[in-house]
């Protein structure tokens, strides 16, 4: 690792703490693979991994809005370029079509959703398409979205419970990433109907109301078309999507982990969260 080479875009504010680079790698053998990162729950960058596991070559946004152009999705509305979130009762999703939503980011530069659905729910069509990547290949739970966005689109700073493989099919996200043991500094509520959601804003910081939060020093990555992030359970991040951009996030979890992606979807459905 080695300190920011660029300036990025999220989080300028942890300026006040250091920044490290998730480390870039070619995808190492799976006993490997296992025993540097996914043992130690290290982030890395995996160059080129997506190009040769998945075979999404055709996957363009506007392939996928002609492949797809009748079929209605939920979307994020967002409010300048942040996915919208309230933290009581969550996404205030908006259906539209698949098409529509393409056409609507190809004519305006300011997106106003953003397309992020679970690819059994909405577009099962594509699951046997992605395969199934060997690092995770016996998972005994599993589960994946495919995201469409523009410029500028960006989530929350926000954490899962199972490890993710992010993949960027097209275009380029810049993420930072924040390790589990920092989660005071975001302001983790365990006991707020959202808790897997930082209220610290990822552009602006409100020191007055999060003066923990200017001492987080994130890890940053940059993911360009064909890159995937491993991005182990626990650990905060916020994306930023740079230009137009495809991407496909894989989650899994083995053993005893399994049972905590399972019991917090029925916490979801349990407070009616959105999310
Ligand atoms: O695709 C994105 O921009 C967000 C992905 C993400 O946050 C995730 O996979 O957890």
């Amino acid at each position: 690792m080695t300190s920011q080479p660029m300036p990025w875009r999220l989080c300028p504010w942890s300026s006040e703490g250091e920044s490290l680079l998730a480390p870039v790698v070619d995808p190492p053998p799976v006993a490997e693979f296992r025993a540097r990162y996914l043992r130690r729950a290290r982030p890395v960058v995996l160059r080129g991994l997506a190009t040769r596991w998945m075979g999404t070559r055709a996957w363009t946004a506007e392939g996928l809005g002609a492949r797809f152009r009748d079929r209605e999705v939920p979307l994020i509305p967002l409010v300048d370029g942040l996915c919208g979130y309230e933290h009581d009762s969550g996404v205030a999703y908006e259906r539209r079509a698949v098409g529509k939503y393409v056409d609507s980011l190809l004519s305006s530069p300011r997106p106003e959703w953003f397309l992020t659905v679970r690819v059994q729910a909405h577009l099962p069509e594509l699951a046997a398409e992605v395969g199934v990547p060997e690092y995770c290949a016996d998972a005994r739970w599993r589960d994946a979205r495919v995201s469409i966005g523009a410029e500028g689109t960006t989530t929350p700073i926000h954490v899962e419970l199972a490890h993710n493989l992010l993949a960027v099919i097209r275009g380029e996200k810049e993420l930072a990433l924040f390790p589990p043991w920092q989660s005071r500094r975001l302001y983790f509520r365990p006991l707020s109907a959202a808790p897997h959601i930082s209220p610290v804003d990822p552009y602006v910081l409100d020191r007055g109301r999060f003066p923990r939060a200017a001492g987080a020093t994130p890890w940053r990555a940059l993911l360009r078309s064909g890159d995937v992030l491993f991005l182990p359970r626990g650990w905060w991040h916020a994306v930023r999507t740079n230009g137009m951009t495809v991407a496909h996030s894989s989650w899994w979890a083995d053993g005893v982990a399994s049972l905590v992606p399972r019991a917090a979807g029925l916490y979801k459905r349990f407070r009616d969260l959105r999310t």
